[in-house]
């Protein structure tokens, strides 16, 4: 699947492509030889381009996506999988996609899935827990733990169950069946349905009109999302955006101000809301 945009590259990888149009930033895995299966070195990089994304004041939403037209990401490399983990040329033992997740879902800009072919195993896991999902007319979904020996009973289980309902997610991860992307569409697997040669085009158009909104509402938003599902981190993420706000007051300004000054604050003049 080639480009029609203009993408510019952030930072060279090996096993990831780290792309930038506008405001927009693209992660894509780029191993189309084996489906975009991850390994310890792929999710190391996704997870250095995602920290990049958050800390680039320019960007405001970033695409998660897989090379070749064939697969979004098949989930962790079977050929590196050794005991306590997928194994990296360190040879040490990773289940780093976990905080891949959890990156994916605290960053405060939305993060959209652009799914072409499959997206199975640990790679469906990855489009799950993405804000939006879009998807080609060629995608495929589903798990394969129970086939290959393996689970993700975190977000993989409980957040596809809130996306999907608790039969269906028990269906998916009981059955290991592949779902096409109408199937997925009904199911509100994925937000939006699209030819394959109009996945790329519709994915951006959806990212500019993120774009055109406010930064702080769709960080609240997204934040006010997760603090539902993630306990006690979901509630600190936030309350650090509330943090965030304040911090932009002039109440919270005289605070700061009194103690440089080192004079008394004089908060008086600051309304008491009802
Ligand atoms: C996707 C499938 C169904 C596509 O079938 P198709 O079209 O017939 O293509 P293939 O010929 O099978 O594939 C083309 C080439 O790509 C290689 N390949 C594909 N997927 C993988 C993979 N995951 N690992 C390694 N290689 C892969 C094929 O081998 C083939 O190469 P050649 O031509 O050289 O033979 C089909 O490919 C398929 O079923 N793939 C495997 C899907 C799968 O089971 N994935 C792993 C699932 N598990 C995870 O992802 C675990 C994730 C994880 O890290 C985790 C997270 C939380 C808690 C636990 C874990 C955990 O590790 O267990």
């Amino acid at each position: 699947m080639t480009s029609n945009f203009p993408w510019k590259t952030i930072k060279e990888y090996e096993e990831i492509l780290f792309q930038q149009y506008k405001g927009i930033a693209k992660i894509s895995i780029n191993r189309p030889h084996k489906h975009n299966a991850f390994t310890p070195k792929t999710v190391q990089e996704m997870s250095e381009a995602m920290e990049l994304a958050r800390q680039d004041t320019s960007i405001g939403v970033v695409i998660l996506t897989g090379e070749g037209g064939k697969a979004f990401c098949s989930g962790g490399d079977q050929s590196v999988r050794g005991d306590g983990g997928y194994v990296g040329q360190d040879l040490v033992p990773r289940l780093n996609v976990l905080d891949l997740q959890k990156q994916i879902r605290s960053i405060p800009k939305p993060v959209v899935a652009m799914v072409a072919g499959w997206a199975i195993g640990g790679g469906h896991v990855l489009h799950v827990v993405c804000d939006l999902s879009i998807a080609a007319d060629n995608a495929r979904f589903g798990q394969t733990g129970p086939n290959v020996g393996s689970f993700d009973g975190g977000f993989g289980a409980s957040y596809l169950a809130r996306v999907v309902g608790q039969k269906k997610a028990r269906e998916i991860w009981y059955l290991c069946d592949q779902y096409d992307a109408q199937e997925a569409l009904h199911m509100g697997l994925v937000n939006k349905v699209v030819p394959l040669d109009q996945l790329e085009a519709t994915t951006i158009s959806w990212c500019e009109r993120i774009l055109e909104k406010s930064p702080i509402a769709l960080r609240m938003l997204k934040s006010s999302f997760n603090a539902e599902l993630d306990g006690q981190a979901g509630i600190q993420e936030l309350a650090g955006n509330a943090t965030l706000l304040y911090y932009l007051s002039e109440e919270a300004k005289e605070g700061k101000n009194a103690f440089l000054e080192k004079r008394k604050p004089d908060f008086s003049k600051f309304p008491k809301f009802p």
